[in-house]
């Protein structure tokens, strides 16, 4: 399996226009021919393209350069030079292309099919363009002009609806089984799941991307057990699940704990619909605790399921297509039918060694500025010099 990547830095590169033609008719015949020296190419953008095969950034690690071709020169018998070829970076949908300088966002692959980057340099004009009754042999034509350069952060978040968060072992990856047909690890030790897992729950023609992120504890913000930095995968979730095991007592610290981190991580975050899950309710006591989140967060949903006994699953299924946005409760038999799980795409990933920068928050202060692009300089054989 290809490891998960889902940020790396690269510099982009537009092609530089291809040089206009300094050339004169000869021709038998044809005594002091005029100019005939054509236009060069265009140079070829740098376009990013969203391809929904793909889920991870890995295709794209190790190049450090990616750049579009250049214009091709213009040449005699106005001739023009053809156009550079473009670079077209295929990437999953939910990429994000930012300038790694400035943090603007270039493109948003999340909707947009597409995007040009970079644009590519104009052609110059050859010099017959540049005939005039007073000039009538010009020996001079334009150069193609350069292309644009950027160091750009490709970045993705996966789009998922309901993001999962919660203590280590709480359950989060095996209520991930139960909901969709992804078949994370599931063990009875803490930080099982080291990178994010998605899976897909369908009911009645309806999709809901679910997305498991590893673990948070206490002080993840200050990098203890896996830090907190995967919580970038549930940005753009639409509804935050705090899975709670009721067995471990003090379940309303628990989800405080918890949120305090999300908190940490983006505000935003936690200002999400939230459903608060207790789980293990097959575990004896756990009822009581379960009693103590519902008092505590009256506002909030409060479901309690146990994922071994498969109590309370269908009410969190209802729960969560009643929540998500833009997506009403499937039509009809919703009180009566158990909800159905079926096959959809699942993906799990394994985790990259060494593949990105070290914290996810650090704006890129070890990013390398990369070449300067070079600078405007006429090249060998088809640009004349003024007459
Ligand atoms: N008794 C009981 N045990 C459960 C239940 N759900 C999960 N477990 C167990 O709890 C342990 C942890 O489950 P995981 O799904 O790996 O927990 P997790 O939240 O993904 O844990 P990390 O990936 O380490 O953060 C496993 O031993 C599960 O078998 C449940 O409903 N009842
Ligand atoms: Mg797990």
């Amino acid at each position: 399996m290809k490891p998960f990547i889902d940020e790396i830095y690269v510099t982009l590169r537009s092609g530089r226009g291809g040089a206009g033609a300094v050339s004169f008719r000869r021709e038998k015949y044809v005594p002091r021919g005029g100019p005939d020296g054509g236009d060069g190419g265009r140079g070829g953008d740098v376009v990013v393209v969203r391809s929904d095969m793909l889920r991870t950034l890995s295709h794209l690690a190790g190049r450090n350069v990616i750049a579009a071709e250049a214009g091709h020169p213009g040449a005699g018998a106005c001739r023009h030079g053809r156009s550079g070829e473009p670079a077209r970076i295929e990437v999953p949908p939910g990429t994000v292309v930012r300038d790694a300088h400035t943090g603007e966002v270039l493109a948003d692959l999340t909707r947009a099919d597409e995007a040009k980057i970079l644009v590519g340099g104009r052609g110059g004009k050859g010099n017959v363009n540049f005939k005039s009754a007073r000039r009538q042999a010009p020996r001079y034509a334009q150069p193609g002009q350069p292309g644009q350069e950027c160091r750009a952060k490709i970045e993705l978040s996966l789009i998922a609806d309901v993001g999962l968060v919660g203590r280590p072992n709480a359950g989060k990856s095996s209520l991930l089984s139960a909901l969709s047909n992804a078949r994370p690890t599931v063990a009875e030790y803490p930080f099982t799941t080291r990178e994010p897992n998605l899976g897909v729950l369908r009911r009645d023609g309806a999709d809901l991307v679910i997305a498991d992120v590893p673990g948070i504890i206490e002080g993840a913000h200050e990098g203890r057990g896996l830090g907190f930095k995967f919580l970038k995968h549930v940005t753009r979730t639409a509804v935050l699940l705090i899975l709670v095991d009721l067995s471990e007592g003090n379940p309303v610290d628990t989800v405080e704990t918890v949120l305090a981190e999300v908190r940490e991580f983006d505000r935003s975050i936690a200002e999400k619909p939230k459903l608060v899950v207790g789980n293990k309710l097959d575990i004896l006591g756990s009822e009581d605790e379960l009693r103590k989140l519902t008092v505590a967060y009256p506002k909030d949903t409060v479901v309690g399921i146990s994922v071994a006994t498969r109590q309370g699953i269908p009410e969190l299924i209802r729960e969560l297509f009643a929540y998500r946005a833009g997506i009403e409760e499937g039509p009809g038999d919703a009180n009566t039918a158990e909800p159905e799980v079926r096959e959809g795409a699942g993906w799990r990933w394994e985790v990259a060694q060494g593949t990105r920068p070290s914290a996810g928050s650090s704006s890129g202060a070890d990013i390398g500025s990369g070449e300067k692009s070079e600078g405007y300089s006429p090249e060998g054989h088809s640009t004349g010099e003024p007459s």
